[in-house]
């Protein structure tokens, strides 16, 4: 009799085997990720179309709980839960992290790429997979560089054409050194305040301008309390789509890979709905009555020009081998 169980039980437990030799390595869950952004902004496109690999490839099994609008906290915050292993992901700006992975200021850098395809390029290549284990070494996985954008400038002053019109202009900026002397160095009165604080600054004039990129600018709803835009397109700072390495540590290596798998699958969706969304956002905008110009070249190249105090300033802190590195790759990149 005993003997007929026992048979009867391995036979079931290799037909679960048959039916499923890979599913086996994946465990129901459910992780939580944190977004400053609000609910119609691209990175939502994006987290549907790795949810749709992750549901193709653990059976269903891995479900991810989006967060809008810093419902779990600012970046800062949500970034610091990852590490101690209280919250599982988190879509976040590089810039305020710099205090825990000084290199990432390397992306703060005024006007350090030029197009998307050439911080694609880096973000995606060695550079980046270099970032990556610095921050594998302060608990967070990357698990792929999304998109927030060219940032760009709204305020309700005046237009922004060269870098003298910052002249005494309140700008908000990220918690992020190198972004305060960017805009000091203009002569701006740059105050560093977390993203959650921003909209009702701007409404209560407590600050005068912002910088952002257009689909954030329009989603996070900025132009409905500013008057001018003006495309600066002064840093690329992309998003981190990190994962609290605390946690990803108790996952099998299968479920590791998926989500390190799906992470990109979702990353192309993102950004190539971001490409397709900027001239809408500017667009909405403009109908919604902001006044927008964009920078002639030489006065681009002033602001750069301008702006190299701010390189040499802040090249120890990034690390000098970090920004050769990232400025030898760029010249790579551009010599074709
Ligand atoms: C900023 C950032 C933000 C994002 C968002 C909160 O201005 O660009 O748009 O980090 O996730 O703080």
């Amino acid at each position: 009799m005993k003997h007929t169980i026992l048979t009867a039980a391995l036979c079931a437990a290799t037909a679960l085997t048959a039916a499923g030799p890979a599913l086996a390595q994946f465990q129901e869950r459910t992780f939580r990720v944190s977004n400053g952004i609000n609910e119609d902004h691209p990175v939502n496109t994006g987290m549907q179309a790795m949810q749709a690999c992750l549901d193709e490839k653990t059976g269903g099994k891995m479900k991810m709980q989006g967060f809008w609008g810093g419902a779990l906290g600012g970046d800062l915050q949500a970034t610091q839960a990852l590490r101690s292993g209280l919250q599982e992901a988190v879509v976040t700006s590089s810039s305020p992290l710099v205090g825990m992975v000084p290199a990432l200021g390397v992306f703060d850098l005024p006007f350090l790429f030029r197009t998307p395809e050439e911080a694609y390029a880096i973000m995606d290549g060695e550079f980046g997979d270099m970032l990556n284990q610095k921050l594998d070494e302060v608990g967070l996985v990357n698990l792929a560089y999304w998109e927030n954008g060219f940032r760009n400038m709204s305020n309700s002053q005046r237009p922004i054409t060269k870098w003298e019109d910052f002249e005494g202009m309140k700008v908000r900026v990220m918690q992020n050194n190198i972004f305060l002397d960017t805009f000091s160095n203009f002569g701006a009165n740059a105050t560093p305040m977390s993203f959650g604080e921003v909209f009702s600054a701007l409404e209560t004039k407590a600050i005068d301008a912002q910088e952002n990129p257009y689909v954030t600018i329009d989603t996070s709803k900025f132009y409905e309390v500013q008057e001018y835009i003006s495309e600066t397109k002064h840093a690329y700072t992309p998003f981190l789509f990190l994962f609290s390495k605390a946690i990803f540590n108790t996952y099998s290596p299968e479920e590791q890979q998926a989500l390190r798998d799906c992470a990109i699958v979702g990353r192309d969706v993102e950004r190539e709905a971001i490409q397709k969304l900027n001239q809408d956002s500017l667009a909405k905008m403009q109908e919604a009555g902001l006044k927008f110009n964009t920078i002639s070249p030489e006065d681009q190249e002033e602001m750069l020009q301008k702006s190299q105090v701010v390189y040499e300033k802040h090249k120890d802190a990034i690390g000098a081998d970090v920004v050769d590195q990232v400025q030898k790759a760029l010249a790579d990149l551009r010599a074709g």
